[in-house]
């Protein structure tokens, strides 16, 4: 059997269904990663064994692809080294110094085929941009959708991994597959999800802490919800600092901090990153830092990111 290995993601999901439809001829079976996590399980290990050839798509793992002992197609578009393993061709346009915006359109590209999934794989990896694309408003046009229900579809997608669901996300590729957009659109399990997600963040802002323009919120969710959450606090209630941490998803703690665009245009976060990289892995951009780490390193995080926090302007 043919095994695609893919992101949880929107463009993960849609790179995957574009292969097994245009590739394959719909002879697939498919898998993807522990949510969050960057590295192969025993899971995957096994059905790489049993499987004849492997094709992965949007997974920037390439110290697990170097180790594949299959023959594989390796489709991505992040940044990353080359493959040194002869038995994997990689397609990935960074490799030439291009950057692709999602790995939907590196396989569209290859495969010549473009389909609604190249657009809401796209639109999953930068949002509302992915209009002014010409390519996708040529597939907009051809599907007769709206960009409403690019957006909501793309939602109900991401539903899957945000709720930590990896059957959902694997079962997902086969919804694409089998689905037209408008009966997507009405997906009992993914409707019923999205429903759950809203209700979570709903329950988790309850108890935020305010001072003054900072905001500070401590939660356990086993949902991925943490950014979105950030981005509320901010963007949506008008703070203009917040920290953010989910003291067990999954078992591990998740930090965020977002600032306002004003504050990051006087005064960047990035100079947190380093200081967090020593309790895990840290990464982020000039308004947003995020963190991955043990939770018994939680307090003192916290003490660290509070008193960065409050020597901002
Ligand atoms: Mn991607």
């Amino acid at each position: 059997m043919n095994l695609i290995i893919h992101h949880w993601d929107s463009d993960g999901i849609c790179s995957a269904s574009l292969i097994a439809k245009y590739l394959l001829k719909n002879k697939f079976s498919n898998s993807t990663l522990p949510i969050g996590e960057y590295k192969f399980d025993e899971r995957i290990r096994e059905l790489i064994m049993k499987s004849k050839a492997v094709y992965l798509a949007d997974l920037n793992v390439p110290h697990e692809v170097e180790r594949i002992n299959k023959r594989t197609l390796f489709f991505d578009h992040h940044i990353q080294p080359e493959i040194k393993n002869k038995l994997v061709e990689q397609i990935n346009p960074s490799i030439n110094g291009r950057n692709y915006p999602s790995c939907a359109m590196v396989v569209s590209e290859y495969l010549n085929a473009w389909d609604l999934e190249t657009l809401l794989g796209t639109l999953g990896d930068i949002g509302k941009t992915a209009f002014r694309i010409p390519e996708m408003q040529e597939i907009m046009r051809r599907v007769g959708i709206s960009k409403a229900h690019v957006l909501n579809l793309v939602e109900l997608i991401d539903s899957n991994h945000i709720s930590g669901n990896r059957e959902g996300v694997e079962n997902a590729v086969r919804v694409l597959i089998e689905k037209d957009w408008k009966d997507m659109l009405e997906y009992e399990p993914w409707l019923r999800q999205k429903d759950k997600i809203e209700c979570e963040v709903e329950r988790v802002l309850s108890m935020v802490e305010r001072n003054g323009k900072s905001a500070f919120l401590q939660f356990e969710s086993n949902f991925n919800i943490i950014s979105r959450v950030a981005r509320v606090l901010v963007w949506g209630m008008g703070f203009e600092k917040a920290l953010v941490i989910n003291r067990d998803f999954n078992g591990k703690a998740q930090l965020y901090c977002r600032v306002s665009r004003e504050l990051a245009m006087k005064r960047d976060i990035m100079d947190l990153i380093p200081k967090l990289k020593s309790f895990g892995i840290a990464g982020g951009k000039e308004e947003v830092v995020g963190c991955i780490f043990h939770p018994e390193k939680i307090d003192q995080v916290i003490q660290v990111v509070k008193s960065y926090m409050e020597g901002l302007p």
